[in-house]
């Protein structure tokens, strides 16, 4: 139903995909909802379609639409990432009052965030860098809500998010993540840890296909096995959906007509270019973010094709423990990138000192996001025992799991490598593994080089201080500092 003279509790402008089916979330739940965008076609292609959802007021103009909410207002901009939203913020400054509360919802790079909500305190006004996470059906039915800001706004505007958030075990999947742009900053880092996982996953389907030579539909019956232990997920459970997929032109498996080429919209990247600023080896993540880099460059793969191999080794003859296998190196692969994004959402809140809690993001990722996964129960536990673990993979529960995947995982790297499949975030990942756990790494050497051609200085193991070694004179050492 509509009305023209309702006050809507909250405004939603921007109603593509995203914003309408926010926007009918908030009715469904009993809340009076303002529509607004900038063609209104939109809003009344909405409207038409489901206008008998629940309370909407419909608007042309911002003025309008500011005009139809109550006081503090709340706004949501669900409206292109970046020049779209700065915009629409500016147009709605203009006409909003000190209090009010303007929510970003659209995946706006957090730095954005941090400059946008300083702007909009200057003017008295609130700003909510909202990161929202479950695409189209979870915008609908209960998405996963990071919201950032002051917290003062959270009080008014909590309730309405928490009510149209999805639910696990009674808990919403959303909650106050902290100041300024630390709600898109982490929503940022579940879209890398989100890069990672599904490249992970596309590791597994490539062994099973080229090194056990299963067709497509036994793959989606090994993934839907698999959905019913520790791997269970919504990645995996819709893994398993894509492959039983026929196509209807060619009678053939989906995914094998589909081009090899994976596109980006870009928060993977800025998940990795933001752990370089940091200093974080996200290195999964990294992965996941070239591999889709290196199958998108098609004239080069065209050019590629063919060069040699080398000598490849006989596929596994035992099918089953293999594919055992794969699954273990799939599960323990995947705690490292949790546990690379973990340290990096760790980084970012020293850095612009957030006070992130990791078990909350933990807790609010269980449901309604891309990543909701049956494990991250075992990591909002493990934050809940220690809120300071140096590393997710440090938790008992996570290193248990992890030695027991161990020998499957290195025998499904030394594999792929001797068949020539390419598993850059399995072995990135054991790698990374045998780097953390290794007594002396080949660091040491790479001071000394450094010292050599730059005079950068050292540590001793034995002492104290920074240290230098003449290289081009008498090669005598002297302390420096
Ligand atoms: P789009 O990202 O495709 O944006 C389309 C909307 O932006 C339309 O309402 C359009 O109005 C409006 N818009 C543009 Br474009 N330029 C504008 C301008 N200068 N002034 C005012 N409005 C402008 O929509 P979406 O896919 O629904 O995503 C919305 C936001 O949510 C994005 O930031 C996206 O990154 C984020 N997000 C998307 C997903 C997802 O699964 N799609 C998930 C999570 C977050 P018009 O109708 O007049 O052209």
């Amino acid at each position: 139903m509509t009305s023209s003279t309702a006050i809507a509790q909250i405004g939603v402008t921007g109603l593509a995909v995203m914003g309408s089916n926010i926007a009918r979330n908030f009715a469904r739940h009993g809340y009076t909802v303002a529509l607004h965008n900038r063609s209104v076609a939109k809003t009344d292609a909405l409207l038409g379609a489901h206008g008998d959802e629940g309370e909407f007021v419909r608007t042309e103009t911002i003025a309008e639409f500011v005009g139809a909410l109550e006081k503090p207002r709340r706004v949501l901009i669900m409206v292109k990432a970046g020049e779209a939203t700065d915009a629409v913020i500016e147009e709605l400054a203009a006409v909003m009052e000190p209090g009010d509360i303007i929510i970003d919802g659209g995946n706006a790079l957090y730095t954005d965030t941090i400059r946008r909500e300083a702007a909009m305190a200057a003017r008295g006004l609130n700003f909510v860098g909202a990161g929202i996470s479950g695409g189209e059906e979870g915008a609908l039915n209960g998405p996963a809500i990071m919201p950032g800001g002051p917290k003062e706004s959270y009080e008014s505007l909590g309730p309405l998010l928490e009510s149209i958030s999805a639910k696990v075990d009674g808990v919403p999947c959303c909650t106050h993540i902290g100041p300024d742009g630390s709600g898109h900053f982490v929503k940022m880092v579940h879209n890398g840890i989100e890069y990672a996982d599904m490249q992970l996953i596309g590791e597994a389907y490539h062994l099973l296909r080229d090194a056990l030579g299963f067709e497509a539909g036994h793959i989606a019956a090994v993934f839907t096995e698999w959905n019913s232990g520790e791997l269970e997920s919504y990645l995996v459970e819709i893994t398993a959906q894509v492959l039983e997929q026929i196509d209807a032109t060619t009678g053939k498996p989906l995914v094998d007509v589909i081009v090899d080429a994976a596109e980006q919209k870009g928060t993977g990247r800025w998940t990795v270019k933001s752990a370089l600023d940091l200093g974080v080896p996200v290195t999964g993540i990294a992965e996941a973010v070239f591999a889709r880099a290196l199958s998108g460059v098609r004239a080069q793969r065209q050019a590629a094709h063919g060069l040699a191999s080398g000598a490849l080794a006989e596929k596994p003859t035992d099918a089953t423990q293999f594919a055992e296998d794969i699954r273990r190196a799939l599960y323990a692969s995947k705690i490292v990138a949790y546990a690379q994004g973990f340290d990096q959402i760790a980084a970012g809140s020293t850095e612009y000192g957030w006070n992130l809690r990791p078990g909350d993001l933990a807790t609010i990722w269980r449901g309604g996001c891309i990543i909701r996964a049956r494990f991250l129960n075992r990591i909002k536990d493990a934050y809940e025992h220690n809120p300071e673990l140096p590393s997710l993979i440090l938790a008992p529960y996570f290193r248990e799991a992890i030695e027991q995947a161990v020998d499957s995982w290195r025998r499904v790297v030394a594999t792929a490598v001797q068949l020539g499949i390419p598993v850059p975030a399995f072995a990135s990942s054991l790698s990374y593994y045998d780097a953390l756990r290794a007594q002396r790494l080949p660091a040491a050497l790479t001071q000394a080089q450094r010292d050599f051609f730059g005079a950068h200085t050292y540590e001793r193991t034995d002492a104290p201080g920074k240290y230098h070694t003449l290289w081009s004179a008498d090669r005598s050492e002297m302390r420096v500092e």
